[in-house]
């Protein structure tokens, strides 16, 4: 890793789209984004829409705690050996993005117990708006906010609002209450993608992730074409 002063400039060499996109494994999906946002709720919602077709396993980082794996545990949304928790102990995008070793254990732990395996998913422990994943660790990134904090949120930017793959903004069912306009949170997050996609979801509404869930499937079916 290089020293602080250097972060700034830091270029993953992973980020080489080039470099994306194993061919082999199980496509690896990261989930970042601040605390509460949603994540672990958006993981549990994809386990039990995408886990009656496809074999699938979930790794958890919290920095102190085992509480995300807890959580999907106790609500038996995968059986108990398709989830390990990382624990960081550090500034958790330190591990998803800077030294990635624990996360890279985690998953080939899931790999090598479920040869089959189709899809990971990769939580990670909530951060601020400048977290992101390294495409050594992850494959494609969705990046999920929500709108309790107000419809500011999309127009600020970061690696996740603008780069990620996918850009979740849950919780829209609390949008009358805090006063968020969410057409302004969809022009602003199309404003600072350049196209990528963006999904405006209420987890409490439809706990399904429908259309997250829909983003995933088609994620597999074009790597397949690629690899094909
Ligand atoms: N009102 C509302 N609450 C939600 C929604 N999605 C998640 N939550 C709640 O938000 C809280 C934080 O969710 P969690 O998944 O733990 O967030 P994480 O820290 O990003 O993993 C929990 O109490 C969830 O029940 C939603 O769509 N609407
Ligand atoms: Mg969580």
């Amino acid at each position: 890793m290089p020293p602080d002063h250097l972060l700034d400039d830091y270029v993953d060499p992973y980020d080489d789209p080039a470099a994306r996109g194993r061919r082999h494994g199980p496509l690896r999906v990261g989930l970042g984004g601040p605390v509460g946002s949603g994540k672990t709720a958006l993981a549990a919602a994809l386990c039990r829409t995408l886990g009656a077709e496809l074999d699938l396993a979930v790794v958890t980082n919290d920095i102190y705690t085992t509480e995300d794996a807890d959580f999907l545990r106790r609500h038996a949304v995968l059986p108990d050996d398709r989830i390990e928790a990382v624990q960081t102990g550090c500034c958790p995008h330190t591990a998803i993005r800077d030294d990635i070793t624990a996360n890279l254990d985690a998953v080939e732990l899931l790999e090598a117990r479920h040869p089959g395996l189709e899809l990971v998913l990769v939580e990670s422990g909530g951060d601020n708006l400048t977290a992101s994943f390294s495409y050594g660790l992850v494959d494609v990134q969705v990046f999920v906010v929500d709108v309790a904090g107000g419809d500011k949120v999309p127009r600020k930017g970061g690696p996740g609002v603008t780069a990620s793959d996918l850009l979740v903004v849950n919780k829209t069912d609390l949008a009358p209450l805090v006063g968020a306009d969410l057409d302004v949170m969809r022009r602003d997050a199309a404003a600072v993608r350049g196209g990528k996609p963006t999904l405006l979801i209420s987890l409490r509404e439809d706990p399904a992730a429908t259309e997250v869930a829909a983003w995933v499937r088609q994620q597999l079916r074009s790597r397949a074409a690629q690899h094909a």
